[in-house]
């Protein structure tokens, strides 16, 4: 096992089942945003999905808990260098909001947007096939504010500033229009096992 020290002076501890360059982050769940915390109830929350798809289509939080549950339970990975072992979200697939709002063939990519302004842009690919949610839950209660609450998109299988807090909406696109952090130098996909952190990685 691999130990360097970090800023803080604490050991970071490199786990075999992490991705290169990761530390274990243990019972911490550092907050990081670009922007302050919203104050966003549940009643004013919504998520769309627009651009080029077939119906365009918004649903509000009662009609998202609607939709048929999911969880994940795995691991996620910060691009600054912290790792969470096992954590447990659920909400609903990304893929049941996909499907009533039809993908046009042509769409290729996504800008997930936060009800804050905070964008991020996504291969679609990476956001089908049971493998990113809407999460409003952590650990079985209400996901934190500052955690993207009411609702945050998750996409655990990429770095973590993916996964869009306070999310509200998906705009596809047919090719790849970087969001806040890949317009400063991130990576466009982002995969943590690659160790695509940053452009050109
Ligand atoms: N709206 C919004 N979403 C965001 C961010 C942000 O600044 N604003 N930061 C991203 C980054 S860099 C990371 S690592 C994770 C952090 O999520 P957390 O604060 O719940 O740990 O959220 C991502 N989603
Ligand atoms: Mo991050």
């Amino acid at each position: 096992m691999n130990v360097t020290r970090g800023f803080t002076g604490r050991p970071r501890v490199h786990h075999p089942g992490l991705p290169p360059g990761q530390y274990d982050a243990g019972d911490d769940w550092p907050v990081l945003s670009a922007e302050v915390t919203p104050e966003l109830a549940p009643a004013d929350w919504t998520f769309r999905v627009d651009g080029l798809v077939e119906r365009p289509r918004t649903w509000d939080w009662e009609q998202a808990h609607a939709l048929p549950g999911a969880a994940y339970e795995g691991d996620i990975h910060c691009v600054t260098g912290w790792s969470k072992f096992g954590v447990r979200f659920s909400g609903v697939s990304l893929d049941a909001f996909l499907d009533g709002a039809r993908p046009d063939a042509s769409a290729t990519h996504a800008v997930a947007h936060s009800h804050t302004g905070y964008t991020a842009s996504l291969p679609l690919a990476d956001l089908t096939g049971g493998r990113a949610w809407i999460a409003w839950e952590y650990d079985g209660r209400p996901l934190p504010a500052e955690h993207g609450g009411p609702a945050r998109l998750l996409v655990p299988h990429l770095y973590f500033w993916k996964s869009v807090k306070w999310i509200a909406g998906l705009t596809l696109l047919d090719h790849d229009e970087p969001g806040f952090w890949e317009q400063n130098g991130y990576h466009a996909r982002g995969n943590p096992w690659q160790e695509q952190r940053y452009h050109g990685d």
